[in-house]
Parts: structure tokens; C-alpha cells; sequence
């Protein structure tokens, strides 16, 4: 598994939702969208900018770390338990950690729905991410508890309280469509 992942990083590139593989070197025929990682000097203050975006189906988002060290990691059960806040059909993601700055990581998302997502390292510090790629479907678009009470999902971890507090509405998405969270 390390191997596969860092084979992923060297391209830059991962396959999410049954999609296609792109290398950087590629010339991508879809649109492009980039998403920074961003730190201040102390660490103190995280955050992925934009932290809502919304996209057409077959986008390809790029995450790129500007300072700090991050991950981009998708809402799903496989990801250490966490709840799953992204499209049922659509592959989870994990970046790995992704320490230098200009180390990136791309996804290319053809499921319409919500995609929620987070840093790993930076989760209880409110580093989180919306996508709504399309339509504003899926768990994503749900409650963060709905899944309380659901058979298979007793050990999935609660999104902690700076999460919540930090992830823009969909409804605010849908009408900005790039909501960018001040430095
Ligand atoms: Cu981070």
C-alpha cells in the first residue's frame, strides 16, 4: 500500500468514483480547479482555499500545498471511520501526507453529489472542504448525525465541532460557486 500511494503521488494523480487516471504531464481535457493548503507562519491557522466549490461533472481538482503539511481525505468509512459525507458511488480518497510546498494530489469527480473532505492532521483544527460537483446530492447534503442509529455505521466517528462550524452550506456553494475563506 505505501508503494501504491507513493507511485499516486509521483503522478499526482488518483482514480476516484471509477474514473480515469491522469498524470500531470497529461494535457488535461477536462476543466481544472485548484484547491490550496494553506497555513500561517505558526501553524495556528489552517485552511484549504477555496473551502466550497462548486463544479461540473468531470472536473478535475487539484489539491497543492502552499505551507504547511496536509492531506486531503475524503468523509468515508474507509478512512478511519470516519462518517461517509460523500456520494455512496463514488471511490474515497486519501492523499497521504503532502509536505512540500507544490506537492499535489488530483482527483477527477464525475458523481454528481456532495463530496465533504478533510486534513488529517488539521481535522479538530476546522480543516475542512465542500464540493458539490453538479447537483447537491448524497450524504454530504445531509445532517452530520443522519447516520445515527444506522446499522454498519456505530463506529464511525463524529465530525468534530470546529469541522462543522467551518464547512461553507451547500446553499452558499450553489450561489458562489468559489466561497474562499479569508487568510
Ligand atoms: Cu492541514
Amino acid at each position: 500500500m505505501p508503494e501504491t500511494r507513493r507511485a499516486f503521488l509521483k503522478h499526482g494523480a488518483y482514480a476516484a468514483a471509477g474514473l480515469v487516471l491522469l498524470g500531470c504531464d497529461a494535457a488535461p481535457a477536462a476543466r481544472t480547479e485548484i484547491i490550496e493548503m494553506r497555513s500561517d507562519a505558526l501553524g495556528t491557522r489552517v485552511w484549504f482555499d477555496p473551502i466550497g466549490l462548486y463544479v461540473a461533472p468531470g472536473t478535475i481538482v487539484r489539491w497543492i500545498v502552499r505551507e504547511n503539511v496536509h492531506t486531503t481525505t475524503a468523509y468515508h468509512p474507509r478512512n478511519d471511520k470516519h462518517s461517509l459525507r460523500i456520494p455512496p458511488r463514488a471511490t474515497p480518497w486519501d492523499s497521504g501526507f503532502l509536505v512540500q510546498p507544490g506537492d499535489h494530489f488530483e482527483i477527477v469527480l464525475t458523481e454528481p453529489g456532495v463530496y465533504d473532505y478533510f486534513c488529517a492532521p488539521h481535522e479538530m483544527a476546522g480543516m475542512v472542504g465542500r464540493i458539490v460537483v453538479g447537483k447537491p446530492l448524497g450524504p454530504g447534503a445531509l445532517a452530520f448525525d443522519y447516520w445515527n442509529g444506522k446499522a454498519g455505521a456505530s463506529d464511525w466517528r463524529r465530525v468534530p465541532d470546529a469541522a462543522r462550524n467551518a464547512f461553507p452550506s451547500v446553499s452558499r456553494i450553489l450561489t458562489e460557486r468559489q466561497v474562499r475563506r479569508a487568510g
